[in-house]
């Protein structure tokens, strides 16, 4: 049985710092967000697999605004193709030039957080391999009490081995406090959890 949806386009269609540079097509929006380096561009092109669609790199903070991506997708029995965004936000934690930086970066990422009428739910992404940092638990709590729906991703699952993979997922629940939380094992390279997610993408854009 194969009632995956499937990406057939992805392009890239505007970088925002500001709410009047938000792409003007009233399309639902799904976000990723995550420390700088954790693999959210990475997922992006993994999920539409375009290689080069969202700009990779080793270097922490490549992805500086707001980035929006325009998708469609082939639902499993419809003809029509269903548009959708894909956001890719600059990494928290992180700011090559200072605190400064820093600041507006995450004020601008709340204000759009805050004020997307057209935001389904957030991608958080915490890298497997490691204890979730206090940014990534202050991120989370913040989500939460802003009522924003969150899907826990944890990257790079391939860089551990399967009982690694159960185990760090177990340690990433306790320390964000939440026990019977879903944390969703990725691995932008081996398509892991590509899936699953693209299931849970399908069914906000039916609703
Ligand atoms: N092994 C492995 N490496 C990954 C995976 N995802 C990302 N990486 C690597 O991690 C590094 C950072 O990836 P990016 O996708 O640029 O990370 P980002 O979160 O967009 O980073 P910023 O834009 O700086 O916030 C790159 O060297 C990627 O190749 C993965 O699933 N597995
Ligand atoms: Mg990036």
């Amino acid at each position: 049985m194969n009632e995956e949806i499937i990406i057939t386009q992805g392009k890239y269609i505007a970088s925002a710092v500001r709410v009047d540079q938000y792409p003007e097509r009233d399309l639902k929006e799904i976000v990723f967000i995550g420390r700088s380096n954790v693999g959210k561009s990475s997922l992006i092109n993994s999920l539409t697999r375009i290689g080069g669609l969202a700009r990779v790199s080793g270097t922490p903070g490549k992805t500086q605004t707001i980035n929006f991506y325009e998708l469609s997708a082939k639902m499993p029995e419809e003809e029509e193709r269903r548009d959708f965004y894909l956001v890719d936000l600059p990494g928290y934690g992180y700011a090559k030039t200072g605190k400064e930086n820093r600041s507006r970066w995450s004020k601008f990422i709340d204000e759009y957080l805050l004020k997307s009428e057209r935001l389904q739910f957030v991608c958080q992404l915490i890298d497997i391999r490691h204890e979730p940092m206090p940014s990534d638990v202050d991120m989370f709590k913040w989500l939460v009490k802003n009522n924003l729906p969150v899907l826990i991703i944890a990257t790079k699952s391939d860089k551990l081995s399967k009982n690694q993979v159960q185990k760090n997922i177990m340690l990433i629940k306790k320390t964000l406090g939440v026990l019977d939380l879903d944390v969703l094992p990725y691995s932008s390279v081996k398509s892991e959890g590509r899936s699953f997610l693209l299931d849970v993408i399908g069914s906000v854009l039916v609703e």
